[in-house]
């Protein structure tokens, strides 16, 4: 992989391309194994390890996190892995080591461990003399920790930790094996969208050789929907608006239409994506009020780069899904502002 990656610098990759490998890889670019290694030895030489799972978690930043957990138990390791939200998604409750998810920080820890966390304040802790290692694969990552392993040409987190696994010889597991492909799996939307390559199926192939079972981890999170996330498809396939001769869609869900139904926020989740299916969509976008206010917005596009609205609004993510806050606003009002927005950046 790294040899294949050389080529391409040498054929004239582009800056962004070149700039996040020098980050990732501070050595020459051969030695971009020495990153990992530094990682797994950071680890090993910790006393109490934090992994952190950012907010309103999904199946790569649970998977990749859960991975590391059963591994770094398996070699006898003091861990804690913690998640300020509350709801956890159950979709995701038959990874092994789900029900060990704390949402309170041990009282002295001196390693913290992120996965699928583009910035530091993803994490919601305090910052304070532990170091850091910054697994991600976010285009939009921060670089925030001591160790930053952020490949952004990977289409998830999950691809990184099995990485860092390979690079120091560690076995992995059955556990870790169904952690790592439900990360890879649920961040292409069980390999839909984003760049998958060779690597990505050679990972795949390797994880169920491990004894990851697709089908069971494909009913798990595909199949157990709630009514109210039903429901809540029903109300957005009748509701939603199109802009720009149909090639823009929006959803605007309110607290009342998610009282009405049910739906909690974990049941939003990705409900986006059938907007973007519709074939003249370009980009569907789906604006979220929460309920202490405020509004979550969702960006999803079949091409164009929309991480670069959400860093308009000191959101982040990747181009073709991403995200951002805003604590105040009109939601009509807000979603025409994008939609000009995405004008501009189409008109470019
Ligand atoms: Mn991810």
């Amino acid at each position: 992989m790294y040899i294949r990656a050389q080529k391409k610098i040498d054929k004239g990759a582009s800056i962004t391309f070149q700039k996040k490998l020098s980050i990732i890889h501070t050595e020459e670019y051969q030695n971009g194994v020495y990153m990992y290694k530094q990682a797994w030895q950071k680890m090993l030489d910790a006393n109490h390890i934090v992994l952190v799972s950012h907010v309103r978690p999904d199946g790569d930043t649970l998977g990749s996190t859960l991975a590391l957990y059963d591994v770094l138990l398996s070699v006898g390791k003091k861990v804690t892995h913690y998640n300020k939200t509350i709801e956890l998604p159950i979709a995701y409750d038959f990874l092994p080591g789900f029900s060990k998810i704390k949402n309170v920080l041990p009282k002295s820890f001196d390693l913290v461990v992120s996965c699928d966390c583009a910035s530091f304040e993803r994490l919601k802790i305090d910052s304070g003399t532990y170091e850091m290692i910054n697994i991600d694969h976010h285009i939009t990552n921060k670089y925030f920790g001591n160790i930053n392993l952020v490949v952004d040409r990977f289409t998830s987190a999950g691809m990184v930790v099995y990485e860092l696994l390979k690079a120091n010889h560690i076995n992995i597991s059955k556990e870790s094996a169904t952690c790592l492909y439900t990360a890879i799996a649920d961040d292409t939307g069980f390999f839909v969208y984003g760049d998958m390559d060779e690597l990505t199926f050679a990972i795949v192939s390797q994880l169920v050789k491990c004894g990851a079972n697709p089908k069971e981890i494909a009913s798990k999170v595909k199949r157990r929907e709630s009514l109210a996330k039903i429901r809540l498809y029903g109300y957005m396939l009748n509701n939603f608006d199109l802009h720009e001769n149909g090639k823009i869609a929006t959803i605007i869900f309110t607290q009342k239409i998610l009282l009405a139904t049910g739906a909690t926020i974990n049941d939003t989740k990705n409900i986006i994506n059938m907007l973007r299916s519709l074939v003249n969509v370009t980009i569907a976008i789906m604006i979220l009020e929460e309920n202490e206010g405020g509004y979550k917005v969702s960006l999803r596009s079949k091409d164009i780069n929309v991480s670069k609205i959400a860093l308009m609004y000191n959101g982040g993510g990747h181009k073709t899904a991403a995200g951002f806050e805003v604590s105040f606003c009109d939601a009509t009002v807000l979603r025409d502002e994008i939609v000009e927005k995405i004008k501009r950046i189409d008109e470019q």
